[in-house]
């Protein structure tokens, strides 16, 4: 009928690939924490974020879809800086991409690794992602050129950060903000779930990524910049003595203690228009 062949010619034309250099990026960005950051101010700068915040190219076929996923608990400030500055840039970047809270209920020993390998999962049963990008909540990118997307090899984004004077702290770091597709993340069985407390767990899965013979790709020293928004420590998050023993393990544990080993229970799940809120009971150390 006539109103079907409009309606298809309005809304069907074809879009082209997404391009891998995206022309719409600026480079070098100006981040700072000074002013107050508010969610209102937020969500009126992004109005076509969609609920849960999500959001995909209208331009562009986009050959990806990035789940974003941030260990959390009590960084509410934090957080609206990260989707103050976050949302502009991965819509420059022309991503497709859905943010993932990950929230720990309670006030248990902290456990970063096995909230990600919640947001894995939590991610997955809502859309299919192919890419899976785990971030902190106080780290934001210097410079859009980081794309946040996956590659050949697990990715690590924050390679020069202001607190380690804009150097890797060492060779083989691999914390902050790193990604892995479906297929790399599931090939080293996801990240352990037995790092309670601060500390090695992102060696850990350093040692996963070698161990399974991949290894770790970077963005150039001058674009993998990031600037951490400072704070004290966090309570319930001690370092754990028992990490130095445990990343001399990780041959052996990966095999039984990863996304193949992951049990939690979700408490409450709620889409904002900015993010998506996931809280969790995850447990407590044995
Ligand atoms: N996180 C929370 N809440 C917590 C602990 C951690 O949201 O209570 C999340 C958050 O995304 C954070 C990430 O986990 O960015 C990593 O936390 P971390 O404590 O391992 O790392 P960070 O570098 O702090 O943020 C380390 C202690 C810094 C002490 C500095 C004292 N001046
Ligand atoms: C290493 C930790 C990593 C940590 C890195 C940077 O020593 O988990 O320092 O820490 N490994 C172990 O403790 C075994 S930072 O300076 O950001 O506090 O990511």
């Amino acid at each position: 009928s006539a109103k079907l062949e409009l309606n298809s010619t309005v809304t069907e034309k074809p879009l082209l690939p997404c391009p891998d250099a995206p022309p719409g990026l600026v480079g070098r960005l100006l981040i700072e924490f000074g002013s107050l950051m508010s969610m209102e101010r937020v969500q009126r700068e992004n109005p076509d974020v969609t609920e849960g915040g999500r959001y995909t190219p209208p331009d562009c076929q986009p050959k990806e879809k990035v789940a974003i996923i941030i260990p959390f608990r009590h960084r509410e400030n934090h957080l609206k800086y990260w989707l103050h500055y976050l949302h502009p840039i991965l819509r420059r970047q022309k991503v497709a991409y859905g943010i993932y809270i990950i929230n720990q209920f309670g006030e248990d020993t902290f456990n970063r690794a096995k909230l990600l390998n919640v947001g894995f999962l939590e991610a997955m049963k809502e859309a299919d992602y192919d890419c899976f990008i785990f971030s902190d909540v106080d780290l934001i990118p210097m410079d859009d050129r980081n794309l946040y997307r996956c590659y050949e090899q697990p990715r690590h984004f924050a390679i020069a950060m202001d607190k380690f004077g804009f150097r890797l702290p060492y060779a083989g770091y691999f914390g902050g903000v790193s990604g892995l597709s479906k297929g790399q993340f599931l090939k080293i069985n996801g990240f352990p779930n037995e790092y309670w407390g601060w500390g090695g767990e992102d060696d850990d899965i350093y040692n996963r990524i070698t161990l399974n013979g991949m290894k770790i790709s970077r963005p150039d020293i001058r674009i993998g910049r990031y600037r951490m928004i400072k704070h004290e420590r966090d309570k319930h998050n001690e370092p754990n003595p028992q990490r130095f023993t445990k990343i001399q393990n990780t041959k052996m544990t990966m095999k039984k203690d990863g996304i193949n080993s992951l049990h939690y229970r979700v408490i409450h799940s709620a889409k904002y228009p900015m993010y998506t809120n996931i809280t969790v009971d995850i447990g407590k150390p044995p």
